[in-house]
């Protein structure tokens, strides 16, 4: 591993570290299981993307939400990321027959927890109590958070007019040209139970790597416009925040993200997702296929970790969250 840090001299703090990491769907959700195998529960809060959630047949579905919580409890399924492990389809099979919609597929077990969420929230619970129980019933001992108990959605503007993000997303499988993004009920959505604590009570932020467009930042317009700006209340000076880069060699891994820089007028690499953070970022974590972006990066003032970024395995996950946690203990 060569490793290169803009500081590297400095060794790394030994001391406890309560990290906070800010993830979307599939990436965030791999670096937050490294971050879980390494950091007792105490010390590890995930707040996840809700921007993406929907109203589809009757049932509340939370993607990301359910990606982090199943993901944490080894309950994901390998192949897709999403969805459960060892998934049945009968539901949505029947649900087709009968010549409704089926564009996003829902397996059986997830339905369940559909099914379940969408009875508490009719009773009046709010998402984040309902994510701690059912994370308690998966047997997730990290604190996982929703970024808000209010409804924001992630709203595409594209070449054919302004579609709501599943619909973007899956529906027509990210084919219109974006022109930018807008977050529906961000002015009055407050943060969840629990988000501002954790943020007080945290060393680091983690900002994992998912799509900055529209994975991180309706995270980040949820916490910002209230008295929680991350600036205001110390962010990036004394307690670091630092961001993994999604995009290696111009591409990313999974997802639309280096589609998106394309069709914005930006030229998708690491130093354009380090640039898209610059206002709040301490660190920046990159691949070494992107190595040569590294004094660049620094040149924004921020600091600057190389690394093996790409998380195939379970191994990999937690070696990139070693990694990380090294890289914040010597900022
Ligand atoms: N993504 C797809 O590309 N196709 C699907 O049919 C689909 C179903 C699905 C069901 C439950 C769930 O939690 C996620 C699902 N996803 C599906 C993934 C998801 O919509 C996106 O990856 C995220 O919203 C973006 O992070």
């Amino acid at each position: 591993m060569t490793q290169t840090s803009s500081n590297k001299n400095r060794p790394p703090s030994t001391v406890r570290r309560r990290i906070v990491a800010l993830a979307g769907g599939v990436g965030g959700a791999k670096l937050a299981q490294g971050l879980a195998q390494i950091l007792p529960p105490e010390d590890l809060t995930v707040i996840v993307n809700t921007g993406d959630d929907f109203e589809h047949l009757g049932l509340y579905i939370c993607p990301d939400l359910d990606t982090v919580c199943y993901t944490l409890a080894g309950l994901a399924n390998p192949e897709t990321g999403w969805g459960r492990v060892d998934e049945t389809w009968n539901v949505i099979a029947n649900v087709e027959r009968l010549g409704g919609p089926s564009w996003f597929r829902l397996g059986d077990q997830d339905i369940a927890t559909h099914l379940e969420r969408t009875r508490r929230l009719k009773g009046g619970q709010p998402l984040s109590q309902i994510t701690k129980d059912f994370c308690k019933a998966w047997d997730v001992k990290h604190t996982i958070l929703p970024m808000s108990d209010s409804p924001v959605r992630t709203m595409v503007d594209t070449d054919e007019g302004e579609l709501a993000f599943q619909e973007y997303f899956v529906h027509r499988r990210c084919e219109p040209k974006v022109k930018g993004f807008r977050f529906d009920g961000v002015e009055v959505a407050e943060p969840a139970i629990g988000v501002r604590e954790a943020l007080d009570s945290a060393d680091a932020i983690v900002i994992c790597p998912s799509n900055p467009w529209v994975s991180v930042d309706p995270i980040l317009a949820t916490l910002t416009p209230s008295p929680l700006s991350l600036r205001e209340r110390g962010w990036g000076e004394g307690k670091p925040v630092i961001a993994v880069s999604p995009i290696i060699g111009g591409k990313t891994v999974k997802g639309p993200a280096a589609k998106m820089y394309a069709e914005l007028g930006i030229e998708p690499s690491a130093l354009a997702v380090a640039r898209h953070y610059r206002n709040i970022l301490t660190g920046f974590v990159l691949d070494h296929t992107d190595s040569k972006m590294e004094n660049e990066i620094q040149t924004l003032k921020i600091e600057t970790l190389v690394t093996n970024t790409l998380m195939n395995h379970l191994t990999d996950r937690a070696r990139l969250a070693h990694d990380v946690l090294h890289f914040i203990g010597s900022l």
